[in-house]
């Protein structure tokens, strides 16, 4: 074992220089969060690998200790005051979540263990029951592997067809072209709210209402839209949404998959076990009521109870404020990295029409070797294919360097990552001399 990484990190003593922004107290944030203020490699951790997971904030890591220390106990079964305490706790997170999303109601809620298990209990319980050979399955050419293989598996299963919504050369959807695409055909549109890679912000709204001109249904994979921008599916009017609270400062472990309820209620289980059951008999088993019947098993009580924590914390900063801070901070970034020579930038050109994602080519380093030097600064970034292997193919390239913020990301984290680039590049420049 590796002992060195179980080390106790450093804990930097004076406080970091951060500048406040407009919309939101980067300082204040910073310091909400513990692991924001240790040294990596002798230097301030600045953390711009924000759209793999977000940190958490102390009030987080206390829900989750809290509940261990002062009423763990298994929920929906006992009579005795801890389960009935963890009950409420666990369900009271369900309508947090049902208000946040601005859902009709809390038996569209259903916890998952992330975005991904939700996208496939759609495409298998759903997408079993109502695809059929011939029928067409669309979604974008920017989806994370998570909103793809489930579907190219669906469809190779079925006999159906996997078709594309192709991007104009700034990634975005190009919608001139999607009305050739979803079609009579369509009976399912699965697209991100958020490319994790080109940052592109879809349009939601748009789509769902073509996707219901062709009595199709609509899926929003909301795992890096969710956190960043006000959500309300009722507006959009979408029939599944998915998102992971990993990434909206909640623990791993928690997804959540929406759906409207007279879908749900048409669908079947996709586990089996306790707690998804009304009644059993040696042939036959009643299922249990929306939404516990997509529930099987003890399900991840401490991490849904520390998420209800991540809401409360996003809901006090206001999703709008979230935004404009992100559209602050991306600009100037944006702006920053404008001003290196041998940059190559992918996606939108404006803040306004992207999330807090940046990926980018730099001097000819590969984005492993520029993850690592920069590392070697305090930053973190994200190399590689981001899980998108066939935008990357389209792309032309094999991976990319990204960068991706969040509320506590200040300019002055632009600036530490600024200097970074300049000086690998400087490291770089000579080692390809040699
Ligand atoms: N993207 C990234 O670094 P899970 O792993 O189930 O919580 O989320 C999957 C997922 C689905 N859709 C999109 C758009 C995503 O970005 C992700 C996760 C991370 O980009 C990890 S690969």
């Amino acid at each position: 074992m590796n002992h060195q990484l179980l080390a106790t990190p450093k804990i930097i003593v004076d406080e970091p220089v951060r500048e406040r922004s407009a919309m939101l107290d980067t300082a204040k944030i910073s310091r909400d969060s513990p692991i924001l203020s240790r040294l990596v490699n002798g230097r301030r951790l600045v953390y711009l690998d924000n759209a793999a997971t977000s940190q958490k904030p102390g009030v987080v890591i206390d829900a989750l200790k809290h509940y261990y220390e002062y009423y763990n106990a298994n929920i929906h079964r006992g009579l005795h005051t801890l389960s009935e305490e963890a009950t409420a706790a666990f369900e009271g997170v369900r309508e947090k979540v049902r208000n946040f999303i601005d859902a009709a109601s809390e038996r569209e809620i259903i916890f998952t263990r992330n975005a991904t298990e939700a996208i496939n209990l759609v495409a298998s319980s759903w997408g079993r029951n109502n695809l059929k050979e011939g029928d067409e399955i669309v979604i974008s050419a920017m989806e994370h592997h998570s909103n793809f293989v489930p579907w190219q598996q669906l469809a190779n299963e079925k006999g159906a067809k996997l078709r594309f919504l192709e991007l104009t050369d700034d990634g975005q959807i190009d919608l001139a072209l999607a009305q050739n695409v979803i079609g009579s055909k369509t009976k399912i549109v699965a697209i991100t709210q958020m490319s994790n890679v080109l940052g592109t912000i879809t349009p939601v709204a748009k789509l769902a209402q073509m996707a219901h001109a062709q009595g199709a249904v609509f899926l929003l994979d909301g795992a890096q839209g969710v956190a960043h921008l006000e959500t309300s599916v009722r507006e959009l009017d979408v029939d599944f949404l998915v998102f992971s609270f990993h990434k909206m400062l909640g623990p791993t472990g928690v997804g959540v998959l929406y759906g409207k309820e007279e879908l749900l209620d048409k669908m079947p289980p996709l586990l089996f076990g306790g707690d998804m059951i009304s009644s059993v008999h040696r042939e036959r088993t009643k299922f249990n009521e929306l939404p516990w019947k997509f529930e099987a098993g003890t399900p991840n009580i401490a991490d849904v109870i520390a998420s209800g924590a991540a809401i409360d914390y996003l809901s006090e900063l206001g999703m709008n404020n979230i935004r404009e801070h992100e559209i602050e901070i991306t600009s100037y970034a944006l702006k920053r990295l404008r001003e290196l020579d041998d940059i190559k930038i992918y996606g939108p050109a404006d803040a306004e029409n992207k999330g807090g994602v940046i990926s980018f080519n730099f001097a000819d380093i590969h984005p492993h070797d520029l993850g690592q030097m920069l590392d070697e600064a305090g930053v973190a970034i994200r190399a590689g294919h981001h899980c998108c292997q066939p935008l990357m193919h389209d792309l032309g390239v094999s991976g990319t360097a990204r960068a991706s913020f969040y509320i506590y990301n200040s300019k002055d984290d632009i600036d530490v990552f600024i200097s970074a680039l300049k000086e690998a590049k400087k490291v770089f420049g000579h080692v390809s001399c040699r």
